[in-house]
């Protein structure tokens, strides 16, 4: 069993990779839920939606969220009635259908885990795909506007201010009476490997780590886990990555993501670009490896996964 731990678009793209190289029923997700947020009164799981819509091959190719073939005539109608105000976070009309779904099945008393694996049925992904909990994480975004730090949502952050605002803080409300969703432990006790996927340190991967037994259980297979830097000579292919990172006082390179993932990954793949910075990461105490790590399609998220699963602290092929 090869677990990964997942956010938004690099995590789905390193998991179309995995299912290349090794039998989808043979792969688990555990998810970030922290950038969930109810929209219109709908439940809307962002991370959990993005990696199965991938798995499927739907995702929208434009957006990188969303379904592909997409229209948009709900949100033009809320666009007409509220000139934008309530349509800021825009919902396609066939994505619409999976968040009427979810808010349905929750209202029935459905875990998010169990409506996760319906609708991971429905668009036939073999992946087992599990939220890091079934309970209510949200992302809360400190921003660093002058004095009065504002407290907003991660979708507020992320979509309402184009994450075009820099912070000061991050933190998960409810972390700490959030348990890890079925399943999620045994899975990650008896993996193989444990991926932690290039996405976002801070808002994608820390929520994940910080339910409350995640991170022992990461810890204890150390010598398994392998993680995949999003930061790439000192940038993130998509997203505020690097910027959180420096604004959070980390440093925005793959020597800030090694002393990031150190206490609970043996391993940390860098790309290429970073190869003359492999001895610093090995200073953190990981094993670096050296590699493509830019999934700019299909062969090279397989090249990457192959590499990944090749790779381990004692550096041989498992
Ligand atoms: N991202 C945007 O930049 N603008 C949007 O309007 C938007 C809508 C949206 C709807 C459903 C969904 O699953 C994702 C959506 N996203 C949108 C992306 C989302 O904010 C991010 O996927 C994550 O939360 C960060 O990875």
């Amino acid at each position: 069993m090869i677990v990964a731990l997942a956010g938004g678009v690099g995590a789905a793209r390193m998991l179309s990779g995995l299912v290349q190289v090794a039998p989808p029923e043979q792969v688990t997700a555990v998810v970030n839920t922290g950038d969930d947020t109810v929209m219109h009164g709908l439940y809307v799981s962002p991370d959990l939606d993005t990696v199965t819509y991938t798995l499927a091959g739907m995702i929208n190719p434009t957006t990188g969220w969303g379904l592909r073939d997409e229209t948009w005539a709900a949100m033009e109608e809320l666009r007409r009635y509220s000139d934008g105000r309530l349509a800021w976070f825009n919902l396609g009309d066939r994505d619409l259908g999976t968040h009427l779904y979810r808010t349905s099945r929750q209202r029935e008393g459905a875990a998010l885990s169990t409506v996760a694996t319906e609708i991971a049925a429905r668009w036939e992904v073999g992946v087992r795909i599990l939220p890091m909990s079934d309970d209510r994480v949200e992302t809360r975004v400190v921003l660093d506007e002058g004095t009065d730090g504002r407290e907003v949502g991660f979708q507020e952050y992320f979509v309402g201010a184009r994450h075009d605002v820099p912070i000061r803080g991050v933190h998960f409300a409810g972390i700490e009476t959030a348990r890890p969703a079925p399943g999620v432990l045994e899975a990650i006790a008896g993996a193989s490997k444990v991926v932690i996927c290039p996405s976002n340190p801070v808002v994608s991967i820390g929520p994940v780590l910080a339910v409350p037994g995640i991170a022992d259980a990461v810890t204890a297979r150390r010598a398994e886990v392998v993680a995949v830097s999003p930061i790439i000579a000192g940038r993130a292919l998509k997203g505020p990555a690097d910027r959180m990172l420096a604004e959070l006082g980390h440093d925005s390179s793959v020597v800030g993501v090694a002393r990031m993932w150190a206490p609970y990954a043996a391993t940390l793949v860098i790309d290429t670009a970073d190869a003359g910075m492999a001895a610093q990461v090995e200073a953190e105490g990981m094993r670096a490896v050296v590699g493509p790590t830019v999934m700019s399609g299909p062969d090279q998220a397989a090249a990457l996964a192959r590499l990944v699963l090749g790779a381990n602290a004692a550096g041989g092929p498992v």
